[in-house]
């Protein structure tokens, strides 16, 4: 009889805590893994026609909106916690309709399909596309409501559980549209989010632009992600309007065809070519397959021009450091879900799971072929371990012959930021700190597993606080923290370098990045009208995701 990550959790973080892990080491052994069969690499290219470049969503007509089902099982025997009834919306909400299904993938020709699941059956998912309410483009902002229906079957694939929970990562939500791990839906129920889509605080700085969803159920969510259930949400305001050829003040940011997003992510095949995932794994599984948009290493016909790329790490525990083939920089433009204040020229940045780099690239006087290139050698899910030379060729970009017109700008300025550190710091009264590490093969916050019936922080709305997130014991932890983006204070004392100065939603700690990262972070009451004397629950945690699910998650209260 073979253990699942389920049998673990609810024999030995269930019934007794870190106890009954004390076998960890023995439970956690990696199974003998094999490793993937060779495949011709840049033989995909990334098109519409097959997803490698992902559709939008579409909208479709308003439907009635139902209350939040309460009897899916999670895997450790919860059941959700926000159990709202049927959502209220604004009078113009678009409404969309996706469903979580089986799907047969082509991650290479090289291998078989191999029976994924996806949104709407594509993996990555269909990218949605929002407009702010707090400062529309042209066209109007408009608030979403999502219905995501379950239709998951186990399959050919001993991977995931049919058990689902969303997450609009980055996204500012009210609590019981976060995904929160134990609001799931099962097989044939649903459960509808309503995404708001207005800037924290009411301010252009905090208007978002890239943000991913994904599957966030307990204990399953590496397992659900692994599987291809992920997805970009994309959102434009009055200065990132979405159009390249729009008049200043509008950013005219490359846009349309020339933005693009890539997800990276790595995956474990066995010698027949079908995906692999290890239960016992709870370092930080690693695969040796590399994905851009669910293809093993493709490329992209690109033109003589300007593009935007919004690169997001999908992985579960890997850390890229991404540069190009031909030492041509990279022009930055935003962080995590948020531009920059400024463009920043960078000749390579770092990836952590969950962190998103916007880049802008031109092609204009580029090589015929240009490759992005990882250079992160990572053999287990501690961190790192050096930089290597060439490194692994993760997409090719093949460049047309001839220049195009060129419409797109990078201004100077793109987000003006008004509430900064020197604004905040003044009026910060608390301070925090969480320590992030390893237990018994299993992983804490403070010491603690999480437990959904305990609180670690009950910030008040609308009042900055300091949060020290420390982690002593050399493993790097990519934190997640929901519902608020933050800037980062300093590394281990130091300016934090220029790529971490904008805001942030997930931050890389421990390892030789800082044992110990400072952040000042300012929540707020994402509903549609605020209301004081409520407690607003979320979860912070780290995103390897095998961290996650082996409960290095705690949560925070919002007091309004
Ligand atoms: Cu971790």
């Amino acid at each position: 009889m073979q253990l699942t990550r389920r049998d673990l959790l609810r024999w030995g973080i269930m019934l007794g805590g870190g106890a009954a892990l004390s076998g960890g080491r023995r439970l956690s052994q990696a199974a003998n893994l094999p490793e993937s069969p060779p495949t011709r690499p840049f033989v995909v290219e990334l098109t519409k026609a097959n997803g490698g470049i992902p559709a939008t969503a579409q909208p479709v007509r308003p439907f009635a909106t139902q209350a939040d089902p309460a009897d899916c099982v999670n895997v450790d025997g919860t059941t959700a916690f926000h159990v709202h009834g049927p959502r209220t919306v604004p009078d113009n909400t678009e409404f969309f309709l996706i469903h979580e299904r089986n799907t047969q993938h082509s991650f290479h020709p090289d291998l078989p399909l191999n029976d994924l699941w996806g949104y709407d059956g594509k993996v990555p998912g269909p990218t949605f596309v929002a407009r702010s309410r707090s400062f529309p483009p042209p066209g109007g902002g408009r608030a979403q409501l999502v219905r995501f229906v379950n239709d998951l079957v186990e399959g050919r694939l001993d991977i995931g559980e049919p058990i689902t929970a969303i997450h609009r990562h980055g996204g500012f939500q009210n609590p019981e549209d976060d995904g929160y791990p134990l609001d799931t839906f099962c097989f044939r129920e649903s459960r509808d989010y309503f995404y708001p889509n207005r800037a924290e605080g009411g301010l252009l700085q905090n208007e978002h632009s890239t943000m991913w969803y994904h599957d966030h159920a307990i204990d399953i969510t590496a397992e659900n992600v692994y599987r291809g259930l992920a997805g970009f949400y994309v959102s434009f305001n009055t200065l990132d309007t979405g159009n390249e050829t729009d008049p200043p003040p509008a950013l005219g940011l490359p846009s349309g065809d020339f933005d693009i997003g890539l997800v990276i992510q790595d995956r474990l095949f066995d010698r027949n070519g079908f995906l692999v995932y290890d239960n016992f794994d709870h370092n930080g599984f690693l695969g040796d397959k590399f994905l851009v948009n669910g293809k093993i290493q493709p490329f992209l016909k690109v033109q003589r021009r300007k593009y935007r790329f919004r690169i997001l790490n999908g992985s579960s525990a890997r850390v890229y450091q991404l540069f190009l083939s031909n030492n041509q920089p990279f022009v930055a433009i935003a962080t995590d879900s948020t531009l920059l204040e400024r463009p920043v020229t960078v000749q390579n940045f770092r990836l952590a799971p969950a962190e998103r780099v916007e880049v802008v690239i031109d092609f204009t006087f580029a090589p015929d072929e240009v490759f992005l290139v990882n250079r992160l050698q990572q053999t287990d899910g501690r961190k790192p371990d050096k930089l290597v030379d060439p490194g692994t060729p993760l997409l090719k970009f093949v460049v047309a012959k001839n220049a195009v017109r060129d419409p797109s700008r990078v201004p100077r300025i793109l987000l003006p930021v008004t509430e900064g550190p020197a604004q905040l710091l003044p009026q910060v009264r608390v301070q925090r700190r969480f320590e992030f590490n390893r237990s018994n093969g299993a992983w804490q916050i403070n010491g603690e597993f999480f437990d959904e019936n305990r609180v670690d922080a009950r910030p008040r709305a609308g009042e900055p606080e300091i949060w020290i997130l420390e982690s002593p014991g050399g493993w790097v932890h990519p934190v997640h923290i929901h519902l608020s983006d933050f800037f980062i204070l300093s590394r281990d004392g130091k300016t934090p370098p220029v790529l971490e100065q904008g805001r942030k939603d997930t931050v890389l700690i421990g390892g030789d990045v800082a044992r110990e990262t400072r952040i000042l972070i300012e929540f707020q009451d994402s509903r549609e009208v605020p209301r004081a004397g409520d407690r607003l629950r979320y979860v912070f945690h780290c995103h390897n995701i095998e961290h996650e699910d082996m409960r290095m998650m705690s949560q925070f209260e919002v007091q309004t």
